[in-house]
């Protein structure tokens, strides 16, 4: 397959997708608020897949909701096992624009330059749109990518429930899909391979002035919900020697989460990045705190650590203030290596667009580490401005997201044959 050297990405219809996108689920802020299967993540997907049909893409659904489009015409054998890309359109509260959309739109984006370019291939090329990478709304993240990869039965996610008690499975009712779903979880052996194209969200390329990442591999999560239990009382009449402030506990087990980081070391970060005071009145003693912390290290060993140091503190910070705790596993992802072959079929593209590249771990988690179980698999990653993201000033140069699509559409045609 000879590559043309004229593959070219529509620039205007990329950053027009990007901006219609983030219209949808956007705050005065400017941060996109799109929470799995929610009226907002329906219209960001229904936008795409307008725009997947429009490009002569066969687009489907799964059973957990996963958008599965592909390239049938210009390929040898359109039923075989394809290469896949894509990423997800679901957000952080007030997110930024590109963390998912960009792996999603990207894509079509790289599909309609081979088309342009006239590439056919020997194997049909596929874009998805993972449901729920984000767990936002939903206990665990990166849910499609799990179910497609057989990381978690499809049962099980079908069967989550979000905090209003809202089931899974009846939320995916309103979520637009008609037609016979395919499976949840992809045949074994039908990818042949996954690229996601997504922003670094760190500073690693920025301050390298390289504009090309190779994802080597994808540090792993672990996620726990804590409630501190104290005793609400009057914030004036109670003396603080016999209180059982339950913020207080909870405050001395966050400072506990960044030590056990710096302890454990190694790559090992820790966040508490949700805490909810109750009963929240400015004149009451905190009766109870609910927290999730968010843990994250590139090997297992690491994350089990940081795990185990965050555990024993729960103890240490509720006991002397007379405050119990209570805690529970939301989810523990392993942290997962990338393959050479689309590895180095990211090196070969990059270096026919005439674009230096360089290899490095990913911090964050996205749907190629579960992709990783089912198929070989790696990450396209471009530079984000200030190595920010998760927040409305989440921004790429638009040189850089042209770059990555050209890159992704390069790869695509080199791993399809
Ligand atoms: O949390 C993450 O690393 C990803 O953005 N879901
Ligand atoms: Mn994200
Ligand atoms: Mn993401």
């Amino acid at each position: 397959m000879r590559l043309s050297p004229s593959l070219s990405i529509d620039r205007a219809q990329l950053l027009a997708d990007l901006d219609r996108l983030s219209l949808i689920g956007r705050a005065p802020d400017g941060g996109m608020t799109r929470r799995a299967l929610s009226r907002e993540d329906a219209e960001a997907r229904s936008y795409v897949m307008e725009r997947m049909r429009a490009a002569g893409l066969d687009v489907r659904h799964d059973e957990v909701g996963n958008v599965r489009a592909r390239r049938r015409g210009r390929c040898k054998a359109p039923d075989g096992p394809c290469v896949m890309t894509g990423s997800h359109l679901d957000s952080v509260p007030s997110g930024g624009k590109l963390d998912g959309p960009l792996g999603v739109v990207g894509a079509l984006a790289a599909i309609e330059a081979l088309d342009r370019a006239g590439v056919h291939t020997d194997k049909p090329i596929e874009i998805a749109i993972f449901v729920g990478e984000e767990g936002s709304r939903f206990p665990r993240g990166t849910i499609g990518s799990a179910a497609m990869s057989g990381h978690v039965a499809v049962e099980a996610i079908l069967a989550l429930q979000d905090p209003d008690g809202i089931v899974y499975r009846d939320a995916l009712a309103t979520y637009g899909d008609r037609g016979v779903p395919l499976p949840g979880c992809a045949e074994k052996g039908s990818i042949d391979s996954f690229v996601e194209l997504h922003v670094e969200q760190g500073g690693v390329l920025e301050a390298s002035g390289v504009p090309i990442g190779v994802v080597t591999a994808i540090a792993g999560l672990v996620q726990r919900r804590v409630a501190f239990l104290g005793d609400a009382n009057h914030a004036g009449a109670t003396p603080m020697n016999l209180r059982h402030d339950a913020l207080l506990a909870a405050a001395d087990w966050c400072l506990s989460v960044e030590r056990a980081a710096q302890v454990v070391g190694g790559g090992a970060v820790g966040t508490v990045g949700k805490l909810e005071v109750s009963p929240g009145g400015k004149n009451i003693i905190p009766g109870r705190v609910d927290a999730i912390c968010d843990l994250r290290a590139p090997q297992p060993l690491l994350l089990s650590a940081i795990d185990e140091l965050v555990l024993a503190a729960l103890r240490a910070s509720a006991a002397p203030r007379g405050v119990e705790f209570e805690q529970v596993l939301l989810q523990r992802v392993e942290p997962g290596p990338m393959d050479e072959r689309p590895m180095r079929a990211v090196e070969a593209a990059a270096a026919a667009c005439g674009l230096l590249a360089q290899r490095m771990p990913s911090g964050a988690i996205h749907d190629a580490l579960h992709l990783a179980e089912a198929c070989p698999s790696t990450m396209i990653f471009v530079p984000s401005i200030g190595g920010k993201s998760h927040c409305p000033t989440e921004a790429t140069d638009p040189q850089h997201l042209m770059q990555g699509c050209e890159v992704l559409a390069h790869t695509l045609a080199i791993l399809a044959g």
